[in-house]
C-alpha cells in the first residue's frame, strides 16, 4: 500500500505513535509518506520505502496567524495526486482532519478518491478539541472520515460523549518497539546518578499543566525522606521553571536533575527503579508504556485510558489524581527490595502484549476495511504486498 502520514513532528506521543507505525510500515514493505511541517524527531532512519514531504508555509504581512491547515491541505492534494496514494493516515484531529477533508473533496473534484483515516490521541478531544472554538470542526472532521481510531477504550467513550458522533471507533492501542525499548545495561549511568546506590525515580512528559509535574516533586520529596532517592526529570515545557522553583523551595534540588528533552530516553529508564506519572488526564500514557518495555514499573494516576495500561498491584499502582500520600506509600512499596523484582518483571511481561508486531496488523486491517468500504478493493489489492 502507498500510504500518507500526517503528524505533529514533535517529542508529543501522537508524533511518536505515527512515526514509529510509518517505520514499521515501511520495514514491512509499504511505501509510506511523511507529511508534516518539519522532519519527525523519531525519523531517524534510513528505509528506501520511507518519503518526507514538507508541509511549506508561506507568511503574508497580512497574516497574524498563517493558515497552517490550508498549506498542508494544499500539500496533501499534491502528495496524494502525484505520489498516488492509496490511503491517507492523520494522527490528531486538529487540524490534520479536517484539511485531510479539504484535500479529499478537492481531489475528489479531479476524479481521485482518497479515503482518509483518522486516529485520536487523546488532547485533540479531551482538552483542546471539545472547546467550543473547534468542537464543530472537530466533530464534523471525525464523522467525515472514513476510518476512525482512538487509542484507549477511555477514549473512545469519552469521543462519543462530548461530541455527536455517527462514525464507529475502533479502539487500537499505542504500541512499543521492544528492540529499541529495553533495559539496557547502562551501569556506568547509574553510578555516575546514584553513587550510593539509592533509587532512581523518572518522570518524563511534555511539562504540560495536564501532567502535573509539581505532584512527581512532591511525591519524591516523601519517598526521600524514607529512602535514599534520586530523581531524573526528562522532557522541557511550560512548567519547567515553576517546577525548578518548587525543588529549590523544598530545599531538594542536590537530589534531582533537569535532563531536558532526550533522544534515548530508554538509556535513562534502563537504570531507573520507578516511573511516576501523575496526570489529571492520559488517553493512554505512552511514557509509561516505554518505562515498562525497560522493566520500571510505574506508579500513575486512575485517569483516562491509564487503568487500561497499568495494573493495580501487578505493574504499579493507580492512586486518584493528586493523592500523593496514596502515591508516596505506593511507591515506597514497590521500592522496598522485598517488592521491586516482582515489580519489574510484571511490568516487561505488559509491556510485550503492546509490542508493535502484535498492533501494527490492527491498523493494516482498518486500512483494508476503509479500502474495501470505500471501493478501493481493486487498487488496494493490486498494491497490497
Ligand atoms: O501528552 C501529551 O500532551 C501529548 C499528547 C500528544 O498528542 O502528543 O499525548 C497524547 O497522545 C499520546 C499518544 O497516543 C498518549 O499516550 C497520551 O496519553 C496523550 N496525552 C493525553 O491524553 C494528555
Amino acid at each position: 500500500m502507498k500510504i500518507g502520514i500526517v503528524c505533529y513532528p514533535t517529542f508529543g506521543g501522537s508524533g511518536v505513535v505515527a512515526t514509529e507505525l510509518g517505520k514499521a510500515l515501511a520495514k514491512a514493505g509499504h511505501q509510506v509518506h511523511f507529511i508534516t511541517y518539519s522532519q519527525p524527531t523519531r525519523l531517524d532512519f534510513f528505509n528506501a520505502n520511507l518519503y518526507y514531504h514538507e508541509v511549506d508555509i508561506r507568511s503574508y504581512p497580512l497574516f497574524q496567524y498563517p493558515p497552517y491547515e490550508l498549506a498542508l491541505a494544499s500539500k496533501l492534494v499534491d502528495v496524494v495526486k502525484y505520489e498516488k496514494l492509496d490511503i491517507l493516515h492523520v494522527h490528531y484531529a486538529i487540524p490534520h482532519a479536517s484539511s485531510a477533508y479539504m484535500a479529499k473533496q478537492i481531489l475528489k473534484t479531479e476524479g481521485i478518491e482518497i479515503p482518509v483515516i483518522t486516529t485520536l490521541h487523546g488532547t485533540d478531544i479531551t482538552l483542546v478539541g471539545k472547546d467550543a472554538s473547534y468542537a464543530p470542526v472537530v466533530t464534523f472532521s471525525i464523522n467525515a472520515s472514513d476510518g476512525v481510531s482512538a487509542v484507549s477504550e477511555d477514549l473512545r467513550k469519552d469521543t462519543y460523549q462530548h461530541f455527536k458522533i455517527t462514525n464507529d471507533i475502533e479502539v487500537i492501542p499505542n504500541f512499543i518497539d521492544l528492540d529499541r525499548f529495553k533495559k539496557q545495561k547502562k551501569e556506568h549511568f547509574k553510578t555516575a546518578i546514584c553513587p550510593n546506590d539509592e533509587r532512581l525515580i523518572v518522570h518524563t512528559s511534555n511539562f504540560r499543566k495536564v501532567k502535573r509535574v509539581d505532584d512527581v516533586v512532591r511525591i519524591f520529596k516523601n519517598i526521600r525522606k524514607e529512602i535514599p532517592a534520586k530523581l531524573l526529570l526528562v522532557g522541557d515545557g511550560p512548567e519547567r521553571n515553576n517546577i525548578e522553583a518548587l525543588c529549590r523551595k523544598f530545599g531538594i534540588c542536590e537530589d534531582i536533575r533537569f535532563l531536558g528533552k532526550l533522544e534515548a530516553v530508554e538509556e535513562v529508564l534502563s537504570v531507573a527503579d520507578l516511573f511516576i506519572m501523575p496526570s489529571e488526564k492520559e488517553s493512554f500514557g505512552l511514557a509509561a508504556l516505554e518505562a515498562m518495555a525497560c522493566e520500571v514499573p510505574v506508579i500513575s494516576t486512575n485517569a483516562g485510558g491509564l487503568p487500561e495500561l497499568n495494573i493495580h498491584g501487578k505493574t504499579g499502582y493507580l492512586s486518584k489524581v493528586g493523592d500523593i500520600k496514596d502515591m508516596t506509600e505506593k511507591a515506597l512499596d514497590i521500592l522496598d527490595e522485598k517488592n521491586l523484582p516482582t515489580f519489574k518483571k510484571n511490568a516487561l511481561a505488559r509491556a510485550k502484549e503492546f509490542d508493535i508486531t502484535n498492533i501494527m496488523p490492527l491498523y493494516v486491517a482498518l486500512y483494508e476495511k476503509v479500502l474495501t468500504n470505500t471501493g478501493k478493493t481493486e487498487t488496494f489489492s493490486n498494491k497490497v504486498l
